[in-house]
């Protein structure tokens, strides 16, 4: 059988990296073979632009840098395709509709949704994508905002309102959308909930990975 990809989105503050990393260890104790990844990948030569850029220390044209988030997913593309194929279960801590969404969200005249989803065709596409919901008030009692380029209140709530855009249009079968602002043991029941139904459908319909 081959892996599944899951990916978890949301805003800052969401949890979606410790959800992430407690879905891969329960996984992982039931028998599966699961690689854990993140977007951006700060580690590869185009990573550490992006990194520079959220750091503040370089500037970036809005359509370069949202290519160079989308060149970030496609050099681990072949990889992602190969280790499914080869049943390994990928969950991925944020993937292209942060990338859709966050580029979106800076009002250029040209970069809208659409624009920013062209370069992401293509990708390999998640079997599911859990969204960790959560409102900027529950967000908020999770600590201040970092010193990162997005992290303020102005492009948080354009950011939220883009992630529902996409939940309503043509790709919203992709989305499992679950309350994050529980306790973390209740978000993670139901995020195993989702996880485990959206593998099993997989399984039992013979899905190939598009
Ligand atoms: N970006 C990203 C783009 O513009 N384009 C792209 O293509 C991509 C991929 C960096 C930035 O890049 C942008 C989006 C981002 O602005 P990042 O490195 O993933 O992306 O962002 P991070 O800042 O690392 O992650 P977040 O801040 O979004 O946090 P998480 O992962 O959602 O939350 P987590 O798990 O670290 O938890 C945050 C805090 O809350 C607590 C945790 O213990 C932690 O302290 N917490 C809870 N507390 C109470 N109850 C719960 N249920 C809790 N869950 C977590
Ligand atoms: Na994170």
């Amino acid at each position: 059988m081959r892996g599944k990809l899951i990916v978890f989105e949301g805003l800052d503050r969401a949890g979606k990296s410790t959800q992430c990393e407690r879905l891969v260890e329960s996984l992982r104790s039931e028998g599966h073979r699961v690689r854990h990844m993140r977007f951006p990948d700060r580690s590869t030569p185009i990573g550490q632009m992006i990194n520079d850029y959220l750091k503040g220390q370089s500037e970036q044209e809005d359509h370069v840098i949202h290519l160079l988030f989308s060149a970030n997913r496609w050099e681990a593309a072949t990889s992602i395709r190969a280790d499914i194929e080869a049943g390994t279960t990928i969950v991925i801590d944020r993937y292209y509709y942060s990338g859709c969404v966050y580029s979106a969200a800076k009002n250029n005249p040209i970069l809208n949704l659409e624009w920013a989803r062209h370069p992401e065709e293509g990708l390999p596409r998640p079997d599911i994508c859990i969204f960790l919901d959560i409102s900027p008030a529950d967000a908020a009692k999770r600590g201040g905002f970092g010193g990162e380029k997005y992290e303020n209140q102005q492009m948080q709530d354009r950011v939220r309102q883009l992630f529902s855009q996409l939940q309503s249009s043509s790709e919203k079968d992709d989305f499992a959308t679950i309350d994050a602002g529980g306790s973390l043991d209740e978000v993670q029941l139901n995020v195993l909930q989702v996880a485990w139904r959206a593998i099993e459908r997989v399984d039992a319909e013979g899905l190939p990975l598009r």
